[in-house]
């Protein structure tokens, strides 16, 4: 329970500032960082009052996310005071097919019997151990700095971690060189934004902003989207394109700018490679073949290109949303290739933002991990997205050993991995030893061996880049970890003194992490002083091209559009029996499975709902508010019917992600969905998925 003296901030000027509270007792302001998997990464205001965290609010003085808050982190106090908040290491005492019963165990314990088991697995073969985990966390210390060094000097396997991002990610690189593009807050000054695969207000608060701004100044918005979103609603026109067929419109589009030579020939023969053989297949998309692919009409496809080509400066907000699909990669590559085009890119104010993190990379230290504790053992890799079938896999030459041990953090994959029918039989498996480190008793922990208490971000030290914005932010703790909750760094620091790793990278605290996460050119006495740090970077990036490629150049080499593995035109024999494409955003009031838990916003979004059209239900003799039951040959799944003018004909919407326990048949929306991959990437393809629907 010990804090470091500087991470409670008496020498804080705030201190001094801050008014005594409405008990009389002194009040303390901390300056924290939102940790979730969110692109806008906020500055946060802590106020605790006698050891406890009484509201957390934004920054007001932080340019980027400029004091507001989603009402889910506005929370943050609701859920890391949560009665089911875990605060004792637990120690499962039944079968993982039967519900859980866990015992209270002490730490000594857990850690000495957690670190004999793997011991012992790691004789015969470490590679059977894998970590698990993404972004529950979105701190570079709590992420991956000490348990990285763990499994890099056990020589376990290495995660691919895919389950989000990867695809889009992949692309940009294949086409910029790098994960960057636009900043924020020139968004404010684009005549037209196009919001592509993105809820906004839902799920990039602190942009939505800026493009209101833009629109308050005349701006027009156009939403591309297969669901009628909030973000919809507010926008000047929606074009409800059919899932996956964004790569196609994203050709049609250029097939107009082709045919009115709409294009800035000088960008384009100075800043982009294979533009000939890019023209050449955008020649074959028509307006009239485009609208038939996307489910639009043709002239949507050609006002949009007009829009595109004669409001200028032009942006594109593109989001993770349209990359879930199988070609998702390559309709990434064709989005971004569209600024290239038309020479957006020569204004601020103009080009494209799908994420900002590859600006960090110079400034990272790529060894917070420590890649030497591998010491050239070999590691083969998993691909988090598959975790179903790789747990269910046996030993092979292929494949290496079965895996015999798992160590989630930061992360609930039994309920957020694709196909959760197999994901849940592998976690079942009686000879699979599982750890947990968690905030709460989540589908994952339900079939944990040992469950241990993490520490919430009130609690821990940490350093955090963004995918939204350009700036680094500190959190410190606000608070003593509560119960006997302890950091992901302290666990994992324990767990490798009791395997007897006794290198130096072991005994580095979390102010050593701190100040080994960056390179020295950042400054952390500033940061901490202020609570962020703006990266120092060019205000048009690609104005004069100088992408962060091999060749300087943005490269249009190979895209194309790629079809969904499930959809109409691609699979007609599957739609015949599985009609309806789904996709499965997030709700407004999760994070993912985050929150699900937290009564006040549960009580908002009420419980799991597919959202159909009028026309569908009708057809299938369903009504509103009824108990329906979503499948396919996967699996099923229970949940409430919406009949929603926001859902198209052909089109559902299953808003995630819950808690499959908190479900009306104890299973979610995962359960239908598959594990084949995208085109680039390796990521999961959740919005690339067939269904029919009926009474339950
Ligand atoms: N409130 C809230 N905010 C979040 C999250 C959350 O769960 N809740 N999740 C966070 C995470 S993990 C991420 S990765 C980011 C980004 O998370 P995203 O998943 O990108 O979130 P959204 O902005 O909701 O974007 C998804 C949008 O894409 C649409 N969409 C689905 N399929 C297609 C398609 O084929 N084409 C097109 N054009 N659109 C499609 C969906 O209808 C939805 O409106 O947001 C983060 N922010
Ligand atoms: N069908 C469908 N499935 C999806 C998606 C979808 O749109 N549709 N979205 C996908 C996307 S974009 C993503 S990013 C993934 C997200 O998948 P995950 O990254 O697994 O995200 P969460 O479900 O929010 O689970 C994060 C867990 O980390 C825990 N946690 C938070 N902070 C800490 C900490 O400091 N220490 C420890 N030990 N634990 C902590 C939280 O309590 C929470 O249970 O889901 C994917 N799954
Ligand atoms: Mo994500």
């Amino acid at each position: 329970m010990n804090l470091p003296p500087q991470a409670l901030h008496h020498d804080d000027p705030a201190l001094a500032r801050t008014p005594a509270s409405r008990t009389g007792a002194p009040s303390r302001v901390v300056k924290g960082a939102c940790p979730h998997d969110c692109p806008d990464t906020c500055a946060l205001r802590i106020t605790v009052e006698e050891g406890k965290v009484v509201k957390v609010q934004g920054q007001p003085e932080h340019p980027s996310t400029h004091g507001a808050l989603c009402t889910k982190v506005s929370r943050y106090p609701e859920r890391t005071y949560h009665a089911e908040r875990l605060l004792h290491p637990l120690k499962r005492v039944n079968a993982k097919h039967e519900p859980p019963r866990f015992e209270r165990i002490g730490w000594d314990q857990a850690i000495a019997e957690i670190a004999g088991r793997l011991q012992a697995i790691a004789a015969r073969d470490p590679q059977a151990i894998l970590p698990y985990s993404y972004a529950g966390t979105m701190g570079l210390l709590q992420g991956e700095a000490m348990a990285g060094r763990f499994f890099n000097r056990l020589g376990a396997s290495c995660l691919d971690r895919t389950i989000c991002a990867s695809a889009g990610g992949a692309a940009l690189a294949a086409t910029y060189g790098h994960k960057v593009g636009m900043h924020l807050p020139h968004f404010a000054e684009s005549r037209l934004i196009l919001i592509w695969g993105s809820n906004s207000i839902a799920s990039n608060l602190h942009f939505w902003t800026f493009a209101n701004q833009a629109k308050r100044e005349g701006a027009k918005l156009v939403c591309i989207d297969p669901r009628k979103t909030e973000t919809a609603d507010k926008c000047h026109q929606h074009l409800a394109l059919l899932p996956g067929t964004d790569g196609a419109l994203a050709l049609g589009l250029m097939h107009e700018l082709i045919a009115h030579d709409w294009l800035d020939h000088d960008y384009i023969a100075r800043h982009v490679e294979g533009w000939e053989e890019l023209r050449t297949k955008a020649l074959a998309w028509t307006p009239e073949r485009t609208a038939a692919e996307c489910g639009l009409t043709a002239d949507e496809v050609r006002g949009l290109a007009r829009d595109y080509a004669t409001l200028a400066p032009a942006a594109i907000r593109l989001n993770y949303g349209m990359q879930r699909v199988r070609g998702g990669g390559n309709a990434v590559r064709l989005i971004a290739l569209l600024p290239c085009l038309t020479g957006a890119w020569r204004h601020r104010a103009g080009g494209l933002l799908l994420s900002s993190s590859g600006w960090f990379a110079p400034f990272k230290n790529p060894a917070l991990e420590r890649p030497e504790l591998r010491a050239g053992r070999p590691s083969r890799t998993i691909n988090m997205s598959t975790i179903g079938d790789d747990l269910l896999r046996e030993a092979s030459p292929d494949f290496g050993p079965r895996i015999e041990a798992l160590v989630v953090y930061n992360s609930n994959p039994v309920a957020v991995a694709p196909e959760s029918p197999k994901v849940v039989a592998g976690f079942q498996r009686p000879d699979l030893f599982t750890v947990v480190l968690e905030h709460f008793l989540t589908d994952t922990a339900d079939l944990a061996d040992y469950v241990l208490p993490a520490t919430t971000q009130l609690e821990h030290l940490d350093i955090h880049t963004s995918y939204g914005h350009t700036d680094v932010l500190i959190n410190e703790p606000a608070v003593a970890p509560l119960g006997e909750s302890r950091s992901n760094t302290r666990i994992f620091r324990e767990l490798a003194a009791a395997m007897g790793f006794d290198e130096p990278a072991f005994h580095d605290d979390d102010e050593a992490l701190l100040r080994q996460a960056f390179r020295d050119d950042i400054d952390l006495g500033q940061l901490r002083e202020r609570g962020w740090f703006k990266l120092p970077l060019k205000e048009a990036p690609f104005a004069e091209g100088g992408f962060p490629s091999a060749s300087g150049k943005a490269d249009a080499r190979g895209a194309d559009y790629v079809a969904n593995y499930e959809s109409r035109s691609s699979a007609p024999a599957l739609a015949a029996r599985y009609p309806l494409a789904m996709i499965s955003p997030p709700a407004r009031n999760h994070l993912n499975s985050t929150f699900v838990n937290v009564k006040s916003l549960r009580d908002i979004e009420g419980e799991q709902v597919l959202e159909m059209s009028a026309a569908d239900a009708t057809a299938r003799g369903l009504a509103d508010g009824q108990l329906v039951r979503v499948f396919n040959d996967r699996g099923s799944y229970a949940c409430r019917l919406d009949v929603s003018a926001r859902a198209r004909e052909g089109v559902v919407h299953g808003l995630g992600i819950w808690w499959r326990k908190l479900g009306a048949d104890g299973r979610n929306v995962n359960e239908v969905t598959h594990q084949r991959l995208t085109d680039m990437g390796r990521a999961p393809c959740f919005y690339d998925c067939l269904v029919e629907v009926a009474a339950a």
